[in-house]
């Protein structure tokens, strides 16, 4: 049922329709994505001046120019260190980070680790297509095993990082993923993310049609998205026995929750206490 008292959802409220057409590939997952935040925005009624979106460089960084609030186009692997920044100087602000594998994971793996052991008030959303897209294709640390991309000619040997699992190792307080195809549940987990007061990463199983599901002959983008369902499963969690570090199966909804001091408070309260003493 609608909820009378507030408009409903029209995406057109939220995005900077003067940078239309848009540059992403048709049936790109990073549309689906962005749809889904923009929907959380929206029920949660997050003032846009209040909104600060920051980017890092990719096909899914790209996807913070077309939103209408406080965004920030950063450099590569390196959003989270200026949302750390920012969010310490304008804690009024409601900090979201879009990020993708290769930015998050790769050349900002380090940047990772640290925001999540830090635990302050920042939802980072990486939308994962299993490589660079924006780059023409490059194998990704969450490349699936014996997939080509154009670094990867004879297939990857590389195994695949459990984004969620290191996020939740490094202290993340709050900790989720789930697959395009399952648009309200994704806007329900962001929902949750931006509500949790600490660090929240949120995985968001994205598809690259053009450069990387054509190159596996993994189909158009229905067939992609399709896929998502068999293999990311909501009740379930585990790695197939024989293909260590491959993730299959591997479970989706909330994965971890936890009570964490949030990094500001924790800050503020030591600065209270020495002015106590
Ligand atoms: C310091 C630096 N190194 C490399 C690049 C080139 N580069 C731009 S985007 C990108 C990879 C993006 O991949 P990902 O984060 O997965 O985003 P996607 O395009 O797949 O959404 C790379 C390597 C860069 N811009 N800056
Ligand atoms: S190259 Fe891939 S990730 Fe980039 S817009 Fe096209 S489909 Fe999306
Ligand atoms: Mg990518």
């Amino acid at each position: 049922m609608l909820n009378k008292t507030k408009a409903a959802f029209e995406i057109r409220d939220y995005i900077r329709e003067d940078l239309f057409p848009h540059f992403m590939c048709p049936g790109c997952g990073h549309g689906i994505a962005m749809r889904a935040l923009l929907w959380a925005i929206h029920d949660l009624n997050i003032d846009k001046d209040k909104l600060a979106i920051v980017s890092g460089i990719g096909c899914s960084g790209r996807v913070g120019a077309y939103i209408d609030a406080n965004t920030f186009h950063t450099t590569h692997g390196r959003p989270l260190t200026f949302a750390t920044g920012l969010k310490l100087a304008r804690p009024d602000l409601q900090v979201i980070v879009i990020t993708g594998d290769g930015d998050c994971l790769a050349i900002g793996g380090n940047h990772l680790i640290h925001a999540c052991r830090r635990n302050l008030d920042i939802t980072c959303l990486m939308l994962n297509n299993e490589t660079y897209g924006m780059t023409g294709g490059q194998v990704s640390p969450t490349t699936t095993r014996d997939r080509y991309t154009t670094t990867t000619p004879e297939g990857n040997y590389e195994p695949v990082f459990d984004a969620c699992e290191l996020a939740q190792g490094a202290g993340a307080g709050f900790v989720g993923r789930e697959i395009t195809l399952q648009t309200p549940s994704l806007k329900s987990l962001i929902q949750q993310g931006i509500a949790h007061p600490g660090f929240s990463f949120l995985e968001v199983i994205s598809d690259c049609t053009e450069v990387y599901g054509r190159k596996n002959d993994l189909g158009e983008s229905p067939q992609m998205v399709l896929s998502q369902k068999s293999e990311f499963r909501s009740d379930s969690y585990g790695m197939i026995a024989d293909e260590v570090f491959q993730p299959r199966n591997v479970k989706t909804g909330v994965l971890h929750k936890s009570d964490r001091p949030e990094y500001a408070e924790a800050y503020q309260q030591r600065i209270t206490d020495r002015v106590k003493k």
